[in-house]
């Protein structure tokens, strides 16, 4: 099928090619508008930018003027007219109607200025049409886009790893359990152990999923469903682990500065801030955060793990992503590689988002010795059947590996400033809801 209307002109190409007396075709979504008299100022939006229409008596026939008059915001529309100066329109041009065309009227709005946050979320389906959703969404498209791109440069293999499974990566208390025909499966935490398993053919490896995590606690920064970003290297340590992060965690940052500074601009970020997002970020050791989170009068000592608000402590002052390395084993998954220089912690590494926002990686080295890797397993009381695969991967031909897991909302939440994760997901599911 051909697109409809394809004479018709994006509105960012208007703005920025036509010059005053061309003639256009726009269309969109009516965005505001008003009227006096003989004369209706509609403002439309597209996906590219919003431009003023104006519809004056005389210039188009008079049932045109009439359904622009009566056309509602969100009425979807098809106008063709002159482009003209006007200091005043938002670019500084307008079209000034020749033809003006409802192609979907719209019913009353239920989204006016002033709203509750509830009632936004209620009507997430209609809300993602305004215009800081939009940029939200087109900044995380670049992100992705960004991360595809130096992940084939440094010659990772894109995989696909299952989503339902019998296994727990982190633990068995955020899963989400569900009937499998006659036995039972969980929704993935995690890829990560798949990731393992393809190493033995592919070496490097990611895979880009929804993954799974009942989270009941209400945070602003935790979803029950979100993208996560897996990697997985062969015959790398936590050191090369955590340069390829850095490496990552730039090119997508640079990727969103340079494809979208307006819609930084727009969602209150200042584009020159990420410039500093550039290799090496510091790195500093779990027992030093703790030592000066104490000197800071924080109630912490070995042990504890960091949470939301020991990170935003760590970070506040930062403009660079950091990495904390060597967490105690209490505070991490099983999988990880002991260290041997300092056998109470793991060759492991959290990296934290600056001004606050905090963690946005968990990554590490992985255990490669069999036997601590069953006793870990058997101190957690699961039942090892289920790991038999995994613990295949160390009997035949093991390798030092390491890899992480990224959280694409939680980057999405530092580079747009947003005050909540939910707002880098179009439908958030939250453990307050999965509608609409
Ligand atoms: O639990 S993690 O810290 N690590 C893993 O899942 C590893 N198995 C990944 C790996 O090595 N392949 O989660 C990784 C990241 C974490 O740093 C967050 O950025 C993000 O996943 N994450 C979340 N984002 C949003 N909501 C929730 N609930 C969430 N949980 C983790």
């Amino acid at each position: 099928m051909a697109r409809l209307m394809s004479e018709a002109l994006c509105i960012g190409r208007v703005l920025s090619s036509s010059k005053p007396g061309d003639e256009v075709t726009v269309r969109g979504w009516i965005y505001r508008t008003r009227s006096s008299g003989a004369i209706v100022f509609a403002v439309l939006r597209d996906s590219t930018g919003i431009i003023q229409v104006t519809a004056k008596k005389g210039n188009l026939p008079d049932e045109d003027l009439d359904a622009a008059k009566s056309a509602l915001i969100e009425s979807s529309v098809s106008v063709v007219g002159k482009v003209a100066e006007d200091k005043r329109a938002p670019g500084g041009m307008e079209v000034r109607a020749s033809s003006f065309k409802v192609v979907g009227t719209a019913q009353p709005f239920p989204i006016t200025e002033y709203q509750s946050e509830e009632l936004l979320l209620d009507n997430r389906h209609l809300w993602i049409r305004s215009r800081e959703q939009t940029a939200v969404m087109k900044v995380k498209a670049s992100i992705m886009e960004g991360a595809r791109e130096w992940l084939r440069e440094n010659r990772f293999t894109e995989v696909t790893p299952p989503i339902f499974t019998q296994n727990a990566c982190e633990g068995g208390v955020t899963l989400f359990k569900l009937k499998y025909f006659d036995g039972e499966a969980y929704l993935s935490q995690s890829a990560q152990m798949y990731l393992e398993a393809l190493i033995f053919s592919l070496e490097r490896v990611y895979s880009l999923t929804p993954s799974f995590r009942a989270e009941k606690s209400r945070t602003t920064r935790h979803l029950t469903e979100y993208w996560h970003l897996e990697l997985e290297e062969a015959w790398t340590d936590n050191a090369g682990n955590m340069e390829i992060q850095e490496g990552l965690v730039s090119a997508m940052v640079q990727k969103a500065v340079k494809d979208r500074r307006e819609e930084l601009v727009l969602l209150g970020r200042d584009p020159e801030t990420l410039k500093e997002v550039v290799p090496p970020f510091k790195r500093l050791k779990y027992t030093d955060v703790i030592e000066s989170l104490r000197a800071k009068q924080f109630d912490v000592s070995f042990g504890c793990d960091l949470g939301a608000v020991e990170e935003r402590a760590v970070t506040s002052e930062e403009k660079v992503p950091v990495f904390v390395t060597n967490f105690p084993k209490e505070c991490k998954a099983f999988y990880m590689k002991e260290d041997p220089d300092d056998p109470r912690t793991y060759k492991c590494a959290d990296l934290l988002a600056p001004e606050g926002y905090g963690e946005v990686i968990g990554g590490s080295e992985r255990e490669t010795d069999l036997a601590k890797l069953v006793e870990r397993l058997e101190a957690q009381c699961v039942p090892l059947s289920a790991y038999e695969w995994y613990l295949d991967l160390r009997r035949y031909g093991s390798i030092p590996h390491s890899g992480f897991g990224l959280g694409i909302e939680r980057i999405v939440r530092w580079v747009c400033k947003l005050e909540h994760i939910r707002d880098a997901m179009p439908f958030p599911r939250t453990v307050a809801r999965a509608y609409p």
